[in-house]
């Protein structure tokens, strides 16, 4: 049975744009999965990170696929890996980064996986591009995504230009 998740994306190291690209195209050559929608991309102020920290390039996809949510876990963080991701410290900018947000309505909480992403909710660069592919969706334990959209939460987003943007 084809079960339907969401991923976010984000990079701020060694030209974002095109990290975020890559990660997108990964996604949609993952064993059985299948890439159904990708947002826009957004260039997005850093959150919780060092001042020093570069801007972001996030975006949110949504793909179908047979894969458990650890397997399609595991799969995302192999993506992170191929992109070279290191981890020296918490929020360290990054080449690239593949958060699972969403597994149909599955909620767990294990040492490996949390679903929904616990800080989903809290995060203007993970919701805006999020609501974007998926306006009426629904937060296990928070509810309807719109009630999250609040204007200090979507201070420092812009989404890039069409241009910069792949076709849809
Ligand atoms: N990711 C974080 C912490 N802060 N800020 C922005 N703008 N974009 C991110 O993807 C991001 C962040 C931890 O994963
Ligand atoms: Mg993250
Ligand atoms: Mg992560």
């Amino acid at each position: 049975m084809m079960k339907r998740a969401f991923v976010a994306l984000g990079s701020n190291l060694e030209n974002p744009k095109a990290q975020v690209e890559g990660a997108l195209l990964a996604l949609s050559q993952l064993p059985e999965t299948r890439l159904l929608k990708q947002s826009s991309l957004y260039q997005t102020a850093p959150i919780d990170c060092i001042a020093t920290a570069p801007d972001f390039i996030n975006a949110v996809a949504e793909v179908e696929t047979t894969l458990s949510p650890e397997a399609l876990l595991d799969a995302i963080l192999n993506i992170e890996n191929i992109a070279g991701r290191e981890r020296p410290y918490i929020n360290a900018p990054r080449v690239l980064d593949c958060d699972l947000l969403l597994y149909e309505n599955v909620t767990l909480d294990t040492p490996k996986l949390t679903l929904p992403h616990p800080r989903m909710h809290t995060r203007g660069f993970v919701l805006l591009p999020l609501f974007e592919i998926a306006p009426d969706i629904s937060i296990p334990n928070h509810g309807k995504i719109a009630a999250y959209m609040t204007p200090e939460l979507l201070f420092g987003i812009k989404k890039l230009p069409s241009a910069d943007n792949y076709p849809q």
